[in-house]
């Protein structure tokens, strides 16, 4: 895949490329990218490439001509051109398999108040936006997009890892421990050394079902569990039920 990121901060965005995991990836060839500053698009001395917006209002919106040059000189205009903005469809691990099937993949950066409404209507194909918050930069949620997606892509992380992962299944991750076996006068739980394989998966799996209804009680509700998976959780929660009985009296 050949990803594009047009941005007013390339310091900001070049380090995800040069380092871990997406490192290995560009160097296995699996990845390609550029970092291109848009600035370098403007006019004047200023290279002004941001300026108030009509009808007022705070902050600065940056202007349509720099970037769209820019966009032109990738031929942006027929590919996947996706901005990163809070007002966004948002990323979901599906929208994020839909993105990791595409040749190439154009990221505009924006900053400030926004970016102005005819570029978007002229070039963006996906408006994301990664969650209820608001960020400062258009940088770090292109990160996050590009991290979420280019993983998915086949050679880039084991598919063993992707298998156990959360949210290809609807349930919360396991606790991992390593070595030492004793750490702070904190045992590892004693199933993960017994090398009972039934065990460990069903401690697993109960750990995952506690850990998914205290964290995000939502997932279960419209989660597509196995008869076992609905079992263990009963069960947990009749304990659970219990022992808030207890705690009570
Ligand atoms: Cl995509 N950008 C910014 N600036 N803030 C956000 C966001 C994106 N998604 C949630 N908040």
């Amino acid at each position: 895949m050949h990803i594009t990121i047009l941005t007013l901060f390339p310091e900001m965005v070049v380090p995800f490329f040069t380092s871990s995991i997406m490192k290995r990836a560009v160097e296995k060839g699996i990845i390609t990218y550029d970092v291109i500053d848009f600035r370098d698009f403007a006019e004047g001395v200023h290279r002004k490439a941001d300026d108030i917006p009509y009808g007022g209002g705070a902050g600065m919106v940056i202007m349509p001509e720099p970037l769209s040059r820019a966009l032109d000189s990738v031929g942006a205009q027929g590919k996947r051109v996706v901005f990163p903005t809070p007002s966004g469809r948002l990323l979901t691990e599906r929208y994020a398999e839909e993105l990791a099937r595409e040749e190439e993949l154009v990221f505009i950066c924006g900053h400030y108040e926004g970016i102005d409404q005819r570029v978007i209507d002229r070039y963006v194909t996906d408006e994301i936006s990664i969650g209820d918050y608001v960020l400062s930069s258009g940088e770090t949620a292109s990160i996050v997009v590009i991290d979420a997606l280019y993983r998915l892509i086949e050679g880039v992380i084991s598919s063993e890892s992707l298998d156990e992962e959360s949210f290809t299944s609807p349930l919360l991750e396991y606790p991992q421990y390593t070595r030492p076996e004793r750490y702070c006068n904190k045992s590892v739980p004693e199933v993960l050394l017994s090398g009972h394989h039934r065990h460990i998966a069903q401690w697993r799996l109960d750990r995952r079902l506690e850990k998914t209804m205290h964290s995000r009680p939502d997932l279960l509700s419209d989660a597509s569990l196995s008869i076992d998976e609905r079992k263990r959780l009963l069960f947990i929660l009749d304990k659970e039920d219990r022992r808030w009985t207890l705690s009570e009296l």
